[in-house]
């Protein structure tokens, strides 16, 4: 499919998916958020792509939804803009597909990421941030509330105290304070994000990728789950990475003294 509002550039394993509506601060629209979700279920099924880069063409990376497409939506008798349906039919999609993708998201933060804007590079696996980039829960701004999956990742990031701060305040916090909060993984110069970020997609794309998979699914049962059944779903993940080529191949690199050459099956 080719898309309007997204780039997208395959270099050996490793997809890049690129926002790009940079006059717009890649503020996303219905058309962005579909193109975006085609975009995931197809790496997803590639097996060609085993990682993936995330990022913003210009100076932002997300300014999250696209506000003037919102003024132009007509209320209802009750007043509603559809807020609900539209959430659970676009970026809720978009953020289940992202978590529930069996491969990893590198996500290049390369400017400021607003709304769920910010949302998106929660939902991703591994996070770095220009020195340029900046956060922000902007809904509280206009009236809204943290959406996209804010709620329930942001405190697990950072903490109630500081997310809470975030939410309700809607200020702006800095990569450097986003690093030392633990909101993303590193922040590097600006120069320097697309070659880190590939750096580290690379080395993902040559890691065993049913493995990665199996972890996401892991993690992510294990955010919601006593530990009891964490443990039993750990076994069942095991089963599977054992029943894998990869497995037997880095198993046997190991004895042999070799570097492993994974092939994601
Ligand atoms: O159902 C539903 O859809 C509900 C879902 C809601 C999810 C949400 O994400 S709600 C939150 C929406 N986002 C915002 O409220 C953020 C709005 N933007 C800003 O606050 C600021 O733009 C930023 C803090 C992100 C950046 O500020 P700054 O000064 O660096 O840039 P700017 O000058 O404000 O923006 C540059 C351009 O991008 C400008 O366009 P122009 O005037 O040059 O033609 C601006 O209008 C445009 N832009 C920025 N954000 C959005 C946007 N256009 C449409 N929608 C935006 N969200």
């Amino acid at each position: 499919m080719a898309y309007e509002t997204l780039l997208t550039e395959q270099e050996g394993a490793v997809l890049t998916i690129t926002l790009n509506r940079p006059d717009k601060l890649n503020a996303a629209t219905d058309e962005l958020l579909t193109e975006l979700i085609d975009a995931f279920k197809q790496a997803g099924r590639d097996e060609g792509v085993r990682a993936i880069i995330l990022t913003g063409a210009g100076r932002g990376f997300c300014a999250g939804q696209d506000l003037a497409s919102v003024q132009a939506r007509v209320p209802d008798e009750r007043g509603s803009l559809g807020y609900g349906d539209h959430l659970r039919h676009t970026y809720n999609q978009l953020i289940k597909r992202m978590r529930t993708i069996e491969k990893p998201i590198v996500v290049a933060v390369n400017g400021v990421a607003a709304g769920a804007g910010m949302s998106l590079v929660m939902a991703s696996d591994l996070r770095l941030a220009a020195e340029s980039a900046s956060f922000l829960q902007a809904f509280v701004k206009i009236g809204l509330v943290p959406d996209s999956g804010s709620t329930w990742f942001l405190p697990r990031l950072i903490g109630q105290a500081r997310a809470m701060e975030m939410m309700l305040t809607g200020r702006r916090i800095s990569a450097e304070q986003a690093e030392a909060w633990g909101l993303i993984n590193r922040v590097v110069p600006d120069d320097q994000l697309m070659a880190e970020a590939h750096a580290l997609a690379q080395e993902m794309a040559a890691l065993p990728t049913k493995s990665i998979g199996y972890i996401k699914r892991g993690v992510n049962f294990a955010t919601t789950t006593s530990l009891e059944e964490a443990l039993d779903f750990e076994a069942d993940m095991q089963e599977l990475a054992g029943r894998t080529e990869d497995h037997k191949e880095g198993v046997a690199a190991f004895l042999e003294k070799r570097p492993p050459e994974y092939k994601g099956r």
